[in-house]
């Protein structure tokens, strides 16, 4: 099947993930582009050696100039950097019609994760598990009490989205997921996969059966990153 991209001017989606750390982001965008390989890409801040602001942005323009759906994989976990994607998107985007560029929020978590004790006992656990197939946050090398610190830090800077002001009054559309539940990323890919149905037109993405969905999530659960910075 051949997409008909840059022929019929189809929208390109930007999807952003907003959430801490361990909360499936990796996972949930990986097994999306297990799913849709043809149409859906995923790109992480941590591969990215050294990410200066306009990294990330350059690499999601790359990603869009051949496929429709880009999701960027990142904490977002702050205002100031949802506003540097929306700016960066601005100032370096110079061949989409800025009407054809959409953006989709993945809010991972519903309330503040500051004193979210569930929350906290169930991503501890999953970074735990990780060890060292992590870019950055190596538990087995440098002890879960430094994952923890790193964890705590972003959970302690989280600022939740305010879709009535900038910069989040700019995401075209919001879709809500949650991390508490033990297989919360198979969750919120169907999720996602069930909003973009709804929300996007120009896209043909075919319903999943439930043993394609399985395939997708288990393969996304081994997923090691081929990158280190340690
Ligand atoms: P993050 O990108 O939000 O930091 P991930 O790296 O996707 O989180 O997940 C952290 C760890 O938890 C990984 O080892 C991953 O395999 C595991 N994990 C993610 N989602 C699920 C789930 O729904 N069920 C079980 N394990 C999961």
């Amino acid at each position: 099947k051949k997409l008909k991209f840059g022929k019929s001017k189809p929208n390109r989606y930007v999807l952003v993930t907003l959430a801490t750390i361990g909360c499936g982001k990796t996972t949930t965008s990986v097994g999306l582009a297990n799913l849709f390989p043809e149409l859906i890409e995923h790109i992480q801040n941590d591969n990215i050696q050294s990410p200066g602001k306009d990294k990330l942005v350059l690499a999601a323009l790359e990603v869009l100039s051949r496929k429709p759906v880009v999701i960027m994989d990142k904490n977002n976990h702050k205002t100031v950097e949802r506003k540097q994607i929306f700016d960066g998107f601005q100032r370096l985007n110079s061949t989409i019609p800025k009407s054809k560029l959409k953006f989709i929020c993945l809010n991972f978590l519903q309330k503040p994760p500051k004193g979210d004790t569930e929350l906290w006992n169930i991503t501890k656990e999953r970074v735990y598990n990780r060890g060292d197939s992590h870019q950055s946050i190596k538990v087995e090398k440098d002890g879960i009490g430094n994952a923890e610190k790193i964890m705590r830090g972003f959970i302690s800077r989280f600022q939740p989205l305010n879709t009535s002001v900038e910069p989040d009054c700019n995401f075209d559309y919001i879709v809500e997921l949650d991390a508490h539940q033990e297989n919360s990323s198979l969750e919120n890919m169907k999720k996602i996969v069930t909003a973009l149905q709804n929300y996007i037109e120009d896209l043909d993405l075919k319903t999943p059966s439930e043993t394609d969905y399985l395939k997708a999530f288990e393969k996304a659960k081994l997923y090691k990153p081929t990158f280190s910075k340690k």
